[in-house]
């Protein structure tokens, strides 16, 4: 492909409008507005709703578990799926992942204390949660990175050899199984993110899943103040309530959630198509040779800096000159971010794998709102990019 000068060497963006990482799948528009018009004919349109009730029912049927709870959003999810195990003290969880995951603990000041990560899954390594254990931890949180389930018998074992509580951040992974066993029942629950980001979106939304019916019966207390009936609270709560607008956008959303698996799947071949070849970069594999089942939602490329022509950064630099806004999840890492930078400024040396990961990642964008043509071009783009490396270098140098 005929790629005419870059935009970081002064040529104009090849494209006109940003693309962005995390465009917002969308379902049918007309059964969302059906939706809507329902909802304010029912004239109920929050706490526990018909339509939440839908929305939860057809979550724990795909992830296979017994119940599931709804939540305005993944983040409080965390937060109260963690106060109703009765985590305390410390809890391990990767640094390699959203900032929402440590501050969900910190929030409710329970330390969260990083463990490394496997470079290969970038998914917590067991044998480093076993590193930093102490007598205060009373759980752990594993992350499917990207939608790939973390080593959940290992770590279930672990949890259950020091009784402690373990939960997995799914926010990814909905929809992916490890096995023939979907992501929703490992550990003692799950939390999965319906953010407009996500693979399936209700605008904002997050749900725990779990079978365990007493936990079930906790975290509905808790997501409505504690209250059972008009005028009894029987539990500490907060306001973790999803709206009806939200589950029906959730359930339009899950509609169109094989069409957008084929969609994820068609762009992760272009790319893979695209870059083939691309001298010391790795497209990370979703890995469902297995027959397991992955949503394809994340392109995550590894450039290795010390050997490529151009290192992530200068990459990311190439491609949003030209409106690819192109991402460096999760970098720099939770543990360089406020306030756990300040609270343990030695982290890094002690999460090597987390911080090499960092620096090589690159999430590309994909969904809907990017076509073959546009990832054909973005792959054209950073070839041309690695071919005029010198002159791109020369660029990006301070002055
Ligand atoms: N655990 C993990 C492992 C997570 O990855 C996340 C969230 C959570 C927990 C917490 O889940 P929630 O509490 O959010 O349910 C984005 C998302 O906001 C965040 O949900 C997600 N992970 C994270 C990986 O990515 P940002 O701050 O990097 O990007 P944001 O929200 O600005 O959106 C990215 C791009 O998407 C924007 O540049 C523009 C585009 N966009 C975004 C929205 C919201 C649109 O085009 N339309 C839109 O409506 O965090």
């Amino acid at each position: 492909m005929e790629i005419p000068p870059l935009g970081i060497l002064g040529g104009k963006p090849a494209f006109a409008e940003p693309l962005h990482v995390g465009r917002p799948n969308l379902g049918d528009r007309a059964a969302l507005l059906a939706r809507v018009a329902e909802i304010l004919d029912n004239r109920w349109l929050t706490n526990d709703g018909p339509m939440v009730r839908e929305f939860e029912q057809r979550i724990a049927q795909i992830a296979q578990v017994r119940h599931c709870v709804a939540m305005c959003n993944a983040t409080i999810a965390l937060e109260i799926a963690a106060r109703a195990l009765g985590m305390q003290g410390e809890v391990i969880v990767p640094a390699y992942s959203f900032i929402a995951t440590a501050h969900a603990l910190q929030w409710q000041q329970i330390t969260p204390v990083f463990a490394d990560i496997d470079p290969r899954t970038h998914n917590l390594d067991v044998s480093a949660v076993r590193r930093v254990a102490t007598d205060r931890t009373t759980g752990l949180i594993g992350v499917h990175v990207w939608g790939r389930p973390c080593e959940t018998e290992a770590l279930d074992a672990l949890a259950h050899e020091r009784g402690w509580s373990v939960m997995y951040d799914a926010a990814h992974a909905f929809g992916c199984s490890k096995g023939d066993r979907m992501v929703g029942g490992f550990g003692n629950c799950e939390v999965f993110s319906f953010h407009a980001t996500k693979f399936i979106n209700s605008f904002e939304g997050g749900a725990v899943v779990t079978n365990d019916d007493a936990l079930a019966a906790k975290l509905r207390l808790m997501r409505n103040f504690g209250f059972v009936g008009f005028d009894c609270v029987r539990h500490i709560g907060t306001n973790g309530k999803m709206t009806e607008v939200h589950a029906a956008m959730g359930l339009t959303s899950l509609e169109a959630m094989e069409a957008i698996i084929a969609v994820n799947r068609r762009n992760h071949a272009a790319y893979r198509e695209g870059l083939a070849g691309v001298p010391h970069f790795s497209l990370l594999n979703p890995d469902d040779e297995r027959g397991e089942r992955r949503n394809f939602q994340y392109v995550v490329v590894e450039v290795d800096g010390e050997r490529a022509a151009l290192n992530r950064d200068e990459l990311v630099a190439v491609l949003q000159a030209e409106n690819v806004l192109a991402r460096k999840y999760f970098w720099p890492g939770c543990h360089r971010m406020e306030p756990y930078a300040s609270l343990d400024p030695d982290a890094g040396a002690r999460l090597p794998e987390t911080e090499r990961v960092a620096a090589r990642v690159i999430v590309l964008p994909t969904g809907q709102a990017v076509s073959v043509a546009d990832i054909n071009l973005i792959c054209a783009i950073i070839r041309a990019a690695l071919a005029q490396a010198p002159a791109i270098r020369a660029r990006l140098r301070p002055a």
